[in-house]
């Protein structure tokens, strides 16, 4: 393996086009802050990027929900979410915003680049346009029918009945969603990256020499990406809410958010090392002491071969992190591409797939006000259940057990053990450690083992193995009590505790840190404890990192148990949210009150045949019908007239209440009522039996 000379890291720009869930959490944002936490520790020279991407269709398609300007959203959302991950501890040295202007400038030079060195080609070609509201229509202003299934609301991007990828010359019937009309086709000028030019150095560049230290998942993605053929890709898009195309003839024009947003690594390391340099911090947060710096040094973290870019993102960014934005730089030349990209794949919740719009999600900021003392349990929560080779799950009963089994029984149980043993037989002061006997020895050499254990998995990109090997760290140290037994030795061999509780205090000093890299809330509390200022990896594995008489602080519990109750109120919680946001849910009414057996008697329901069925003048929505109930032929008026044509009628089986006092509607009296169902969706289906009646069969 190369060693580097420095390391930028970076984590998907989230959209701030509303509030991020706990999946985002363990796509991208955990794993980046461990990687980055440790690289620190470790003293490696690291700077960790994120931000706000503020551009983008998905941004005005908020502001028109929320009935507000795109600038409120984002706005809104990039103080939410921003805030989220502060008091989450994912500890960004920089946290941008892709609306600045020093990004928009960033972007705009990228694109002048290429385009003056010939390498983006002009294409003119027809696509949608709305005439009534004079726009051209992004993907996701056009809705249709499902080429695929038959879906009749896809989107000119996908369908989300059946998950196929479309165009939107694609869709059968398409209308624009602003209009609500048909749209036209209009020619329109864009500039496009020819990705199928860098086809040969993909293939050297990532199937052959990352074949070995890329994840499978994403390794396998891109390869059959590659092997399917590139296209040439549009670079530049017909909205009014973006980067200007910093061209003649291209007003109108924004560059195409996956343009402009991974330049936004690139813009924030700008404005990081300005700051910096300026002393006046915006954007910048550094994490650790960068020493005096210069504002053009942003240029050795992009530029300089001896940088090492790692991308943190979830799997639905591959392509724009392994292939695009890679073209891109190479096309420009003075860049670095990246040396991994570990893209996680999706964690589901509860059994279903995580989506704010269904309301089946947990969202940052929900969590945060239910549990404000808990970032920490959350961390180790979803780093334990990270997707890191295949989509995983968080449930609440986990979550609990997590809490309870590991974080309170194993980690707190023993750092509490350790503390109050010490407070009853020593003052609360380090003991001195005597002669070691073959126990001491085994734990000793176990907890010189396990930190570079650690470190390895951290490196190499399995954090859930990282976090495993935390645990254990813990685990030696219970082990190590429970063999020792100090309790039962005090009184005849005091001198002998002070051994064993020395080596204990040594495991609970080390598990600060390395457990800062996970749980940096609670191993504050644990340097708190044991009256130590936090130190770096390079004492990890040390068993002399708390001196003989040292005087230790007050103990307290790092963790607590979480009761039934609080999961219980959780997931109803999410049930309710869901019930009050997806929309076949919430046309589900409420129970009617109770009836009696005797009151549901009195009606005389039965099956009928549909002898004949004729439109009613003057009604769009009533059908006549004749109908045979067994005891006479007579005529019932049914709302069906949307649903069912007159020719449909005849001939079928209906239900029927049959005693239902006579109504006058438009001049024709009707004798009965059809039963019908509605599923939410407006539709309305005749209620039939499921086989052939004949007409007067009772339904009780
Ligand atoms: N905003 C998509 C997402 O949030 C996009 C990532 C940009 S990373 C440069 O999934
Ligand atoms: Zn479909």
């Amino acid at each position: 393996m190369k060693n580097f000379k420095r390391y930028t890291v970076t984590a998907a720009l989230p959209y701030a086009n509303g509030p991020k869930h706990i999946g985002h959490l363990a796509g991208a944002y955990i794993p980046a802050d461990v990687y980055t936490r440790y690289l620190r520790s470790a003293g490696r020279d690291v700077l960790f990027v994120g931000g706000s991407d503020e551009h983008g269709t998905a941004i005005p398609n908020q502001a028109l929900k929320e009935n507000t300007t795109p600038q409120a959203i984002i706005d809104k959302y990039h103080a939410l979410i921003y805030d989220c991950f502060k008091k989450l501890g994912i500890a960004f040295d920089v946290y941008h915003r892709t609306s600045e202007q020093l990004h928009h400038q960033t972007s705009q030079e990228m694109f002048l680049d290429l385009y003056n060195k010939g390498l983006l080609t002009e294409e003119v070609s027809e696509q949608y346009y709305d005439e009534e509201a004079q726009v051209f229509l992004a993907d996701r202003y056009i809705v249709g029918t499902c080429p695929r299934c038959g879906f009749p609301n896809a989107y000119g991007d996908q369908c989300e009945n059946c998950g196929s990828t479309l165009s939107p010359r694609e869709l059968i019937n398409p209308r624009s969603t602003l209009s609500g009309k048909a749209p036209a086709l209009r020619e329109t000028k864009h500039w496009y990256l020819p990705l199928q030019q860098y086809e040969g150095w993909l293939k050297e560049w990532i199937l052959k020499d990352h074949a070995g230290d890329w994840k499978a998942n994403v390794y396998g993605q891109c390869k059959s990406w590659i092997e399917a053929g590139l296209q040439p890709r549009a670079m530049t898009r017909d909205l009014d809410w973006g980067i200007r195309v910093p061209l003649p003839g291209a007003e109108g024009k924004v560059l195409y958010v996956w343009f402009d947003a991974p330049i936004g690594y690139v813009s924030a390391t700008r404005a990081f090392y300005e700051e910096m340099s300026s002393g006046k911090l915006k954007y910048a947060q550094p994490q650790r002491d960068f020493g005096k710096v210069k504002a053009d040094d942003w240029q050795a973290r992009w530029k300089d071969p001896e940088t090492k870019l790692v991308h943190f993102i979830g799997k639905d960014n591959i392509v724009f992190h392994c292939i695009i934005f890679p073209i891109m730089l190479k096309a420009h030349g003075e860049f670095i591409v990246p040396d991994n990209v570990p893209a996680n794949e999706f964690m589901n919740l509860e059994g279903d797939k995580m989506s704010t719009s269904r309301g089946w999600s947990i969202e940052m900021h929900e969590y945060l006000e239910d549990f404000p003392d808990k970032p920490d349990v959350l961390r180790y929560c979803l780093l334990a259940n990270l997707p890191e080779t295949k989509d995983s799950e968080f449930t609440w009963k986990d979550f609990q057990a997590r809490n309870n089994n590991e974080l309170v029984a194993i980690l707190g149980n023993f750092v509490n053990r350790a503390l109050v043993l010490t407070q009853k037989y020593f003052d609360n002061k380090v003991p001195e450690r005597g002669p070691l006997e073959d126990v001491d020895k085994a734990v000793i050499g176990e907890l010189k083992a396990l930190p570079e254990r650690i470190a390895a998995s951290i490196e190499g990109y399995r954090f859930r193995e990282a976090t495993a090997g935390l645990m254990d760290l813990a685990r030696l140290g219970n082990k190590y009590l429970a063999e020792t037994e100090p309790w039962k030795v005090f009184k005849s061999d005091p001198a002998r505790v002070g051994t064993i509780l020395n080596i204990a205090l040594q495991i609970a000093a080390n598990l600060a840190i390395v457990g800062e890299v996970f749980l940096p809330f609670s191993m504050k509390k644990l340097n708190t404890m044991l009256k130590t200022e936090s130190k770096t990896w390079k004492y990890a594995g040390s068993d002399i990192l708390l001196a003989e008489g040292h005087l230790l602080g007050d103990s307290q519990l790092l963790f607590d148990k979480i009761e039934d109750d609080v999961i219980a109120r959780q997931l109803k919680k999410l049930h309710d949210k869901r019930n009050a946001m997806d929309p076949i849910r919430t046309a589900i009414k409420p129970l009617k009150p109770e009836i009696t057996i005797d009151e549901f008697s009195k009606l005389d329901i039965r099956i009928g045949k549909v002898l004949s069925a004729e439109k009613m003048e003057k009604s769009n929505k009533l059908l006549k019908l004749t109908i045979d109930t067994g005891v006479d032929k007579r005529v019932v008026l049914s709302g069906i007239a949307q649903h069912y044509t007159p020719e449909e009628m005849v001939g079928k089986q209906v239900t029927l209440i049959a005693n239902l006092a006579p109504r006058k509607m438009m001049g024709i009296e009707s004798q009965g009522m059809v039963l019908m169902a509605e599923d939410g969706g407006g539709k309305l289906k005749l209620l039939q039996p499921s086989e052939l009646l004949n007409p007067g069969s009772i339904v009780s």
